[in-house]
């Protein structure tokens, strides 16, 4: 099935300086994590809202290391899948190229991908509510969860270095990506509905500053209206066969 890739995007992309990937679950999902609107089993009656925030954490800390155990299992036993490999190998071919993610899974990383921008943390990362102290996933998975990781140094809950609702984005990681965003020729938002802010105005910033914005995505979103180029399908297939046609396109001239 080849996706209809238009000249205007092939040339955009061959002349970009600099081009930013804006991700979301759907381009791990053909790797086996379910998205957030999607189908995961027993924790479907969870709105996410209900168990990635701080209060429900306080209320009841073993319900929601059971969920984050439960995706940290499935996490660690998937692989990237070509849509992440895919956007590994642009990375290598751009003079500037970088992703921004709301994924806490770690897979462009493990795909290859360095300049990374995690806007809502990482599961693969544990810390101390109190002291701060960083705990790795083998210091406390098996030791404690899924009871309740607690502290070695000043006995305080342990929780996932990850952004819940209600809290603020990692300054760091937000200040990178507004301003690759910002300056971006070419954005792709892959697999994200855009309904969770601030990350979801990433593209409209690069929008605003007169980049071409594309859009890859099995079903319309709220961003769609915005796009100048919306490739429907799954990102494990349309990136891989974007990623050959660019580089056909990009070959230096025989001398
Ligand atoms: C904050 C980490 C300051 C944890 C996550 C303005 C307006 C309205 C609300 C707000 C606002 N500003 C702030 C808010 C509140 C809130 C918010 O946005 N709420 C939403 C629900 C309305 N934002 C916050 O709380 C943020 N903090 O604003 O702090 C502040 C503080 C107090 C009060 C006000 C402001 C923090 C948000 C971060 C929360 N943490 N994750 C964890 O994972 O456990 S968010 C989490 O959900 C993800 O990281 C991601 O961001 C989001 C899920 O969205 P997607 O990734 O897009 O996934 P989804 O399932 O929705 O869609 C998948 C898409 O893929 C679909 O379109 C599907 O069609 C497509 N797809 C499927 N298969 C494929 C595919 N695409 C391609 N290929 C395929 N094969
Ligand atoms: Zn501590």
């Amino acid at each position: 099935m080849s996706v209809e890739i238009s000249g205007r995007l092939l040339s955009a992309l061959v002349n970009a300086q600099r081009v930013v990937a804006f991700t979301g679950a759907g381009v791990s999902a053909e790797s086996g994590v379910p998205t957030f609107r999607g189908n995961d089993g027993i924790w479907e009656k969870f709105k996410p809202e209900e168990l990635a925030n701080l209060n429900a954490f306080m209320r009841s800390p073993e319900l929601v290391w059971e969920w984050y155990a439960h995706r940290k299992r499935i996490i660690a036993e998937i692989q990237p899948n070509p849509g992440h490999y895919a956007l590994a190998k642009m990375e290598q071919m751009l003079p500037h190229f970088a992703i921004i993610t709301q994924n806490i899974d770690n897979l462009h990383r493990r795909a290859g991908s360095k300049n990374v921008y995690e806007l809502h943390g990482n599961i693969e990362r544990n810390y101390c509510m109190k002291c701060r102290t960083p705990y790795s996933d083998d210091e406390i998975i098996g030791r404690d969860v899924p009871c309740l990781p607690r502290c070695r140094r000043c006995n305080g809950l342990i929780r996932p270095d990850v952004v819940w609702f209600g809290e603020l984005l990692p300054e760091d990681e937000w200040g990178k990506s507004v301003s690759a965003a910002e300056s971006a020729d070419v954005l792709f938002s892959i697999g994200t509905s855009g309904v969770v802010y601030p990350a979801a105005s990433i593209p409209l910033m690069a929008k605003r500053q007169g980049a071409f914005i594309v859009e890859i995505n099995p079903q319309p979103t709220l961003l769609t209206d915005h796009v100048d180029e919306f490739l429907l399908g799954a990102s494990g297939v349309i990136l891989p066969e974007l990623y050959s046609r660019f580089i056909l396109e990009h070959q230096p001239p025989e001398p």
